[in-house]
C-alpha cells in the first residue's frame, strides 16, 4: 500500500481500465491500483462511488477530506494527461485534431462497444443475433482502418491520427483487442483490415500492453480477517457449523486458536504454509460478527504480529469463501 497516491478501482481485463491505466503509465502519474473482482465489489469501492462499476480513480485530498472521485474512464485518461502529456496525446490547441479524437472514441463507446457485447457474449443480449453485431463491428473496424490506411499514404502513418498515438488509439485499442480476442482466427484472416491489424499488433506487442496488464493479486479490504482453511477442513465445518482448526494439520483444541492474517499478509501466508496443500480456501472473516476476542500476537520467528481469533470460527463471520490462489 503507498499512502497520499491516487487509488486506481480497476479490474484487470476491462478495457475501460485498460484503457484508464495506459494513459496513467503515459502520463507518469504512479497510483495504487486496487483490482477487484466485479462480482464481490469491495464496500470501500462502492463507498467511493456507488454506481459500481471500474476504473474509478479516487484522488487524495491535500487536507485529509474525501477526496476528487473519476468514475469515467475516458475521464480518467484525460486526468492523467493532464498532469504530463509527454506523447501529446490530447493534441492540446490543435482543434480540428481534437474533434476527430472526440468523434473517434464516441463511435467507440456508443456504437462499436454495443456490437462487440452483443457479439462476444450473445448469450447476455436475448434477442441479439452474433454475426450481425460482428459485421456491424467490422464495418466500424473498416472505417478506422481506413483512417490507418490513409495517414501511411501521406508517408506519415501508423496511428489513427497520423504517426503519433493519440488518445483515441490509446482509448480504442483495449476494445479492438477484446474484439480480435472473441474470434482471433476470424480477425487475422479479415482481408480487409490488413492497416488495423498491423495497428493492433503493435499493440499487442508493446511493453506499454505487458506493463498494464501484468498480474496482480486481488485487493482485500482492511476492514475484514483472513483465515486460509484446507478445502475438506472448510467442507467438514459446514457440515458441523463452525470451524475448528486452528492451521494446517492442527486443531484450534491443540493450538488455543484459529491463526488468521491481515489483508497484507495472506499472500505470504500461503506462500509459507499452504502452497503444496492442495486445494486452499480463503474465509474472509468479519471481525465485527465474532465474540471470541481477537488478539494481534507475533510469531515465534518473525516477530510479525498476526491476529489470533481465541475461540471458534462461526459460519455467521464469514463474508466470503473463495478459492485461493483465485
Ligand atoms: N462508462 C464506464 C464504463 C465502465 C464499465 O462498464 N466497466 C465494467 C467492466 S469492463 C464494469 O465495471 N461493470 C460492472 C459490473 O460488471 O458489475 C467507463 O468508461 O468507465
Amino acid at each position: 500500500m503507498s499512502p497520499g497516491l491516487p487509488i486506481l478501482w480497476s479490474f484487470r481485463r476491462c478495457p475501460y481500465a485498460i484503457r484508464a491505466r495506459l494513459a496513467l503509465r503515459t502520463a507518469g502519474v504512479a497510483v495504487e491500483v486496487r483490482e477487484v473482482s466485479l462480482q464481490a465489489k469491495p464496500e470501500e469501492l462502492l463507498e467511493a462511488s456507488p454506481k459500481g462499476t471500474v476504473p474509478v480513480l479516487a484522488l487524495p485530498d491535500p487536507d485529509d477530506g474525501p477526496g476528487r472521485v473519476i468514475e469515467q474512464s475516458l475521464e480518467v485518461m484525460r486526468w492523467a494527461l493532464e498532469q504530463s502529456d509527454p506523447q501529446d496525446l490530447l493534441r492540446r490547441g490543435q482543434p480540428s485534431q481534437m474533434a476527430q479524437i472526440d468523434a473517434l472514441i464516441a463511435t467507440n463507446d456508443d456504437s462499436f462497444k454495443v456490437h462487440l457485447d452483443r457479439f462476444k457474449y450473445a448469450s447476455r443480449f436475448p434477442g441479439a443475433e452474433a454475426a450481425a453485431h460482428r459485421q456491424a463491428a467490422l464495418a466500424v473496424l473498416q472505417d478506422w482502418n481506413g483512417r490507418l490506411e490513409a495517414a501511411a499514404r501521406t508517408g506519415q502513418g501508423g496511428w489513427l491520427l497520423g504517426a503519433h498515438p493519440c488518445l483515441a488509439d490509446l482509448a480504442l485499442l483495449p476494445f479492438v483487442r477484446q474484439f480480435r480476442l472473441a474470434d482471433s482466427a476470424g480477425f487475422d484472416a479479415e482481408p480487409v483490415l490488413g492497416a488495423l491489424q498491423g495497428w493492433l499488433g503493435r499493440f499487442l506487442a508493446s511493453e506499454e500492453l505487458a506493463a498494464v496488464m501484468a498480474r496482480q493479486e486481488r485487493w482485500r479490504s482492511s476492514r475484514y480477517l483472513y483465515h486460509l482453511a484446507l478445502a475438506d477442513d472448510w467442507r467438514a465445518a459446514l457440515a458441523a457449523g463452525a470451524y475448528r482448526h486452528s492451521t494446517r494439520g492442527r486443531s484450534l483444541e491443540e493450538v488455543g486458536f484459529v491463526h488468521a492474517s491481515c489483508a497484507h499478509q495472506v499472500a505470504a501466508t500461503y506462500r509459507r504454509f499452504y502452497a503444496d496443500a492442495g486445494p486452499v480456501r480463503l474465509v474472509t472473516i468479519d471481525p465485527q460478527r465474532l465474540t471470541a476476542t481477537v488478539k494481534q500476537e507475533p510469531a515465534p520467528e518473525s516477530g510479525e504480529l498476526f491476529p489470533h481469533i481465541y475461540g471458534p470460527l462461526p459460519l455467521e463471520a464469514v463474508v466470503r469463501v473463495e478459492p485461493y490462489p483465485a
